[in-house]
């Protein structure tokens, strides 16, 4: 336990100023127009991080107005070649500070440090990728009548908002931050309160390569520097990763200025295993569906389909490789369950098991925090994994975010495949098979818009990422994206 405090403590004082954190408008580090702060605490050890800015509407408007400033004198005149350079730039210093940006994501977050520099190895490659799509996006010519030129071409809305979770704080940012400036708009991003760090560092990094007022970040809660955001009249376009509740109270406040949305939200993915699968395969992508970021991932295959042939004895492989994932200090490289990222959400993934518990169903493994002294001081959860339960309850039905996976065991595909859709969410799903058709076949049934065969929550650039029903509108990540960040303006000409 002391040797984890003092190994943090180290790292924070190495890594992260003694003073407040704060928010970055106009190229300007600047307090909030309150004064007031609150503290992001390491979810490993208790102990504060740092203190950040509490934004408010004053801060947010004070943003907006310095993205539509260097929109108009700056970045709406940077044509694609500069925008590319920008965005290939802000790749070069990611890489340059990869270990630092890691480090601070995984005392922020608890994510183990080998996750942490996964996460900023895509952030790099995100970056990348929209720099050569800025190369590519146009528009189109349209057949049309002699005598007349009907062109399109794809400009970007201004200022775009966006809101992004603490689940993977810097990748999400960048998620939304790379499409938004490749298409040429400038931004105004806030990240979640527990986990403002990361990229209020990757700001501090790249100051001198953005324009100022280009890229601005506000910190502060949900409903005092979110909203005003995501509801501000000067925003054409909103762009939020969250729960599905505050994503429709978003989608809301856009829709009185009629600004466009991507959203994405929660999750409950199904994995289907067939029974022909090689079971210790199974395993293995079942160990990255469920337990990778110790669930707390928006894709996480959390209700998993197990054929009745094959179900004991992948239970039995299944069981023991959750019981023997390394959980521990997220700073040491072999640890692979960090704590989760507060409080809250230790309480709220406990709550699910408890109500589980109490309504019959089976806990076959974990269900509790760990009794190892040395994580006392953590938001830590052991691997869960649950059966028994009936598919209509709630724990099986909203999403838990945290380590926790509830089995099923099938034998009639139609009635399994109807089981798998019968949630609110269509994020992502996995199958596991090695029959080229049944894997085809349950793609193609399951309704997400994500499908892992035989492998799972892999997110190169370049693959559309988005949801189905509740789980969101709009795809990330790849070229269509930026369709999503630009509008199209049809030129019709007399000849
Ligand atoms: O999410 P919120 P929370 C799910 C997951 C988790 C649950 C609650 O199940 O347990 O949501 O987490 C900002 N207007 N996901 O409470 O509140 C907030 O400050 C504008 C899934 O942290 O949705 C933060 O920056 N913004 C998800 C961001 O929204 C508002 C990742 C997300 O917070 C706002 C995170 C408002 N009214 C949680 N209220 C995923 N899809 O990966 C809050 N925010």
């Amino acid at each position: 336990r002391d040797e984890i405090r003092e190994r943090h403590r180290e790292a924070r004082a190495e890594l992260i100023p003694d003073e407040p954190a704060q928010h970055y408008i106009g190229g300007e580090f600047v307090a909030s127009a309150s004064g007031e702060t609150f503290e992001t605490r390491d979810p490993t050890t208790g102990e504060v991080l740092a203190e950040a800015q509490a934004g408010n509407s004053e801060d947010v408007d004070r943003a907006v107005e310095a993205a539509w400033e260097a929109y108009e004198t700056e970045w709406s005149e940077a044509d694609a070649t500069k925008r590319q350079r920008v965005l290939n730039e802000i790749a070069d210093r990611v890489e340059d500070r990869r270990s630092e940006l890691a480090t601070i994501e995984s005392l922020d977050n608890g994510k183990p440090i080998r996750e942490a520099r996964a996460d900023v190895a895509l952030v790099a490659d995100q970056f990348r990728y929209f720099a050569g799509a800025t190369r590519t996006h146009g528009g189109d010519t349209v057949p049309s009548r002699s005598g007349k030129s009907i062109q399109t071409i794809r400009e970007p809305y201004g200022v775009v908002g966006a809101v992004v979770p603490w689940n993977f704080p810097l990748l999400i940012a960048t998620w939304k931050l790379a499409p938004a400036l490749a298409a040429g708009n400038t931004v105004v991003l806030k990240p979640a309160e527990e986990t403002p760090l990361s990229v209020l560092e990757l700001v501090r990094e790249i100051d001198d390569v953005v324009p100022d007022g280009v890229v601005n970040i506000v910190t502060g809660y949900g409903a005092e520097a979110g909203a005003p955001l995501t509801g501000h009249e000067d925003v054409r376009k909103v762009s939020f990763t969250g729960s599905t509740a505050v994503g429709k109270e978003v989608m809301k406040a856009a829709a009185e200025n009629v600004s466009d949305v991507t959203l994405e939200l929660g999750g409950k993915s199904p994995v289907v295993v067939f029974p022909d699968a090689d079971i210790q395969q199974a395993v293995r992508v079942m160990m990255i569906a469920m337990f990778y970021n110790t669930g707390e991932c928006c894709t996480a295959g959390t209700r998993l389909f197990v054929h009745e042939d094959i179900y004991e004895e992948f239970m039995d492989a299944f069981v023991e490789a959750a019981e023997g994932l390394q959980m521990g200090d997220p700073l040491s490289k072999d640890t692979r369950l960090g704590p989760k990222v507060s409080e809250e959400q230790v309480e709220r993934t406990l709550s699910y098991i408890d109500q589980a518990r109490e309504d019959g169903a089976r806990i076959v493994t974990g269900g509790s925090q760990p009794e190892s002294d040395a994580l006392a001081d953590g938001c830590f959860v052991v691997p869960t994994v649950i059966d028994d339960i009936d598919h209509d309850s709630d724990p099986v039905q909203e999403e838990i975010f945290g380590p926790v996976e509830e089995v099923f065991a099938w034998s009639d595909y139609d009635e399994m495949m109807e089981r798998a859709n019968d949630v609110d969410y269509g994020l992502a799903a996995g199958v596991i098979t090695n029959d080229l058709s049944k894997a085809n076949r349950a793609a193609r049934d399951i309704e997400a818009g994500n499908i892992w065969v035989n492998q799972y929550n892999d997110f190169p650039a370049g693959q559309p990422f988005g949801g189905y029903k509740q789980s969101g509108i709009g795809r990330e990540q790849a070229e269509d994206t930026l369709d999503h960040y630009s509008q199209t303006k049809t030129i019709n000409m007399n000849l």
